[in-house]
């Protein structure tokens, strides 16, 4: 039923969307970069979770073609917003399946062609169980990402299996330091040593963090006082449609 629906979206193209959460950078006192969250909204069955929409795919396979689409509209998003004169980076959420395609880097290259992108127009958030399932495949898979100048982050960083040991071995540009390290700051002494040093490591790693999931400005506070290069959650914004975006990332010089 559900699977018969977005098979039919993505045929169409109707009912899919995607909203951007802006991700404000601290030091730079702007909003550089922003997440493409999906959304899906059918004509049947009305708003569909993303979280469901996703689980649907992933089951059914479609979670290729749905991946396909996501990564070619935020590109088409980053190449008009490129042509205002905004300089942002368009995040977007990698699955497994997509992930463990042995063409994927090519996949990638071809929306950044199509859309004349460069590559640090575009982030890919990949997680721990993935990058992990494969070590291997992985690194080799991130690496040809790399050097087309593709952004790398590691989402929800600390919530899956990964070691110490990989994550040093791992082409990456950035954490993303999940919404469960977050939520309970900064009263919560262990998460607030926890988010302290990650933040540490990453910087001896050279790696950025981003901060997910923040709502007050305490937790902000906080957040800075660790050093976390970046922060996202509803405090600034949630993620909103590409128009609503663009106050937050109008280019002011
Ligand atoms: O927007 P929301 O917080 O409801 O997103 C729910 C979950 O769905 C998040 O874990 C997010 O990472 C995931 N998600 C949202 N959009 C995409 C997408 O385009 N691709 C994949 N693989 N996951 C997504
Ligand atoms: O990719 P990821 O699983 O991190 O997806 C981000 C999810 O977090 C989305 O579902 C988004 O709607 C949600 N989210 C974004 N900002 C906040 C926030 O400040 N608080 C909470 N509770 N959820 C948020
Ligand atoms: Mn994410
Ligand atoms: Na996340």
């Amino acid at each position: 039923r559900l699977h018969e629906r977005l098979q039919q979206a993505l045929h169409d193209g109707q009912g899919l969307a995607l909203h951007y959460q802006p991700q404000w950078h601290v030091a730079g006192e702007r909003v550089d970069a922003v997440e493409a969250l999906l959304r899906w909204h059918d004509p049947v069955l009305g708003a569909v979770s993303p979280a469901q929409c996703i689980a649907v795919a992933e089951r059914t396979g479609l979670i290729v073609a749905l991946g396909d689409w996501v990564l070619d509209e935020a590109c088409a998003q980053a190449a008009r917003w490129r042509a205002q004169g905004a300089q942002v980076r368009v995040a977007v959420n990698v699955s497994a399946q997509q992930f463990r395609l042995s063409d994927w880097p090519q996949r990638v290259q071809g929306a950044l062609r199509r859309h004349g992108l460069p590559g640090d127009a575009l982030e890919l958030e990949i997680t721990e169980t993935q990058a992990m399932a494969n070590p291997q495949q992985a690194r080799a898979t991130l690496q040809h990402l790399m050097a087309q100048g593709v952004q790398l982050a590691l989402d929800d960083f600390g919530t899956g299996h990964s070691s110490l040991a990989q994550l040093k071995r791992l082409p990456l540009h950035c954490i993303k330091i999940g919404r469960e390290f977050v939520c309970e700051l900064p009263d919560n002494a262990t998460d607030a040593a926890m988010v302290r040093g990650v933040a540490r490591l990453a910087r001896l790693l050279r790696l950025r963090t981003v901060a997910e999931g923040v709502e007050t400005p305490a937790q902000a506070h906080h957040l800075r006082r660790s050093r976390v290069d970046a922060m996202q959650g509803w405090l600034l914004a949630p993620a909103l449609p590409a128009h609503d975006v663009q106050r937050w990332i109008a280019a002011d010089d």
